[in-house]
C-alpha cells in the first residue's frame, strides 16, 4: 500500500509545530466543549487531539500519566482518597489505582466525549475505569472541588492548554479551592506546559501556588509528542516534601521509579531560574 500523505499538525505557536504521518482517522467529532479526534499514525500509535492539540498517544502516554500521578502520590505517605481533575481518557486514574493504599478515585472530567471516545479507542489507558474504587463523576471539575472541602489526600489536575475549557484551572482561585478540598496533609499537581514555550504560565502558577500551599515544587519529565518535549508539573503539598520519598511504591512502571522521582525535581539552570524570578 503506498504510504498516506496525510499529516496531523499541531500549530504550538505561531512559530512552531510538530507532526505526524496519519494512516487513518478514525474519529472526529465536535462535543459541547471542544473538537475530538483520533487519528491512528505510524510513529505513535493512535493520538487522541483536543482542539487541535496532542492530548497523548499510545507510545508515549506512559511518560506523562505515571509522572504527574507518582511523583505526588508518593510524596503523601499514605494516599486513600484521590481526585483527578480532567483527564477524562483515565490515565492518570490507571496510574493512581496501581498505589496499594488508594481506596477511592474520583475521576472529574467536565466532556463525557472524551471517557467514551478513550473506553472505544484507547482500551489500555481507559482500563482502570471500571475499577470498582473508581467514580467517575461527568462534571466540572471546578465546582466539583469547591463542593467537597476537606475531603481528598491527593487532588491531580490533568488539564489541557490554558484555553477553552480548562482556563478556570489555571487560576489562584482554583488552587485555592483545591487546598480547601485536601486534607490538612494534602498534596496537589498539575500539568503546566513546557518551559521552553510557556514561561509566563509557569511563573504565574508558580507565584499562585506558592502563595496558597507551604511547599511548592515545579518537576520535568520528557514528552515526545508534546510541544518541545521537555514538560513540566508543579506540586503543592501542605506538610509532605517530594525531596523526602525513599521508596517506590508501585510496579509495572516504565518511566517513574525512585532515581526518577528525585532527578525530576533537579530543575536546569534556566528553568530554575525561571520559577525562582
Ligand atoms: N493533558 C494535556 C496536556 C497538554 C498538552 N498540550 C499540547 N499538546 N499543546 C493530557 C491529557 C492526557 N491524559
Amino acid at each position: 500500500m503506498p504510504q498516506s500523505n496525510l499529516w496531523f499538525t499541531e500549530l504550538q505557536n505561531e512559530n512552531l509545530s510538530i507532526g505526524l504521518r496519519i494512516e487513518k482517522t478514525l474519529h472526529s467529532e465536535v462535543t459541547p466543549y471542544q473538537t475530538l479526534d483520533v487519528y491512528e499514525t505510524k510513529q505513535y500509535g493512535r493520538l487522541l487531539v483536543l482542539d487541535g492539540c496532542v492530548m497523548t498517544t499510545d507510545k508515549d502516554e506512559f511518560v506523562y500519566h505515571e509522572m504527574l500521578s507518582h511523583v505526588p502520590m508518593h510524596t503523601h505517605p499514605n494516599p486513600k482518597n484521590v481526585l483527578v481533575v480532567g483527564g477524562g481518557d483515565g490515565g492518570i486514574i490507571r496510574e493512581v489505582i496501581k498505589h496499594p493504599s488508594v481506596e477511592r478515585a474520583v475521576l472529574a472530567e467536565i466532556d463525557g466525549a472524551v471517557v467514551e471516545a478513550s473506553k472505544k479507542y484507547f482500551p489500555q489507558i481507559a482500563a482502570g475505569l471500571s475499577d470498582p474504587r473508581v467514580d467517575v463523576q461527568i462534571v466540572d471539575g471546578i465546582k466539583y472541588v469547591e463542593d467537597h472541602p476537606d475531603t481528598f489526600d491527593v487532588i491531580l489536575i490533568d488539564s489541557t492548554d490554558p484555553i477553552g475549557p480548562a482556563v478556570g484551572l489555571f487560576s489562584k482561585k482554583f488552587y485555592e479551592s483545591v487546598f480547601r478540598a485536601l486534607k490538612s496533609d494534602g498534596v496537589m499537581a498539575a500539568q503546566t506546559e513546557s518551559p521552553f514555550v510557556n514561561q509566563e504560565l509557569i511563573q504565574n502558577v508558580m507565584r499562585d501556588v506558592r502563595g496558597t500551599f507551604p511547599i511548592s515544587q515545579l518537576y520535568l519529565a520528557h514528552v515526545p509528542t508534546y510541544p518541545t518535549g521537555m514538560w513540566s508539573f508543579t506540586m503543592g503539598s501542605k506538610v509532605h516534601r517530594p525531596q523526602d520519598v525513599q521508596t517506590c511504591r508501585v510496579q509495572n512502571t516504565r518511566y517513574y521509579n525512585a532515581q526518577v522521582h528525585h532527578a525530576s525535581l533537579a530543575l536546569p539552570q534556566f528553568v530554575k531560574e525561571l520559577v525562582e524570578s
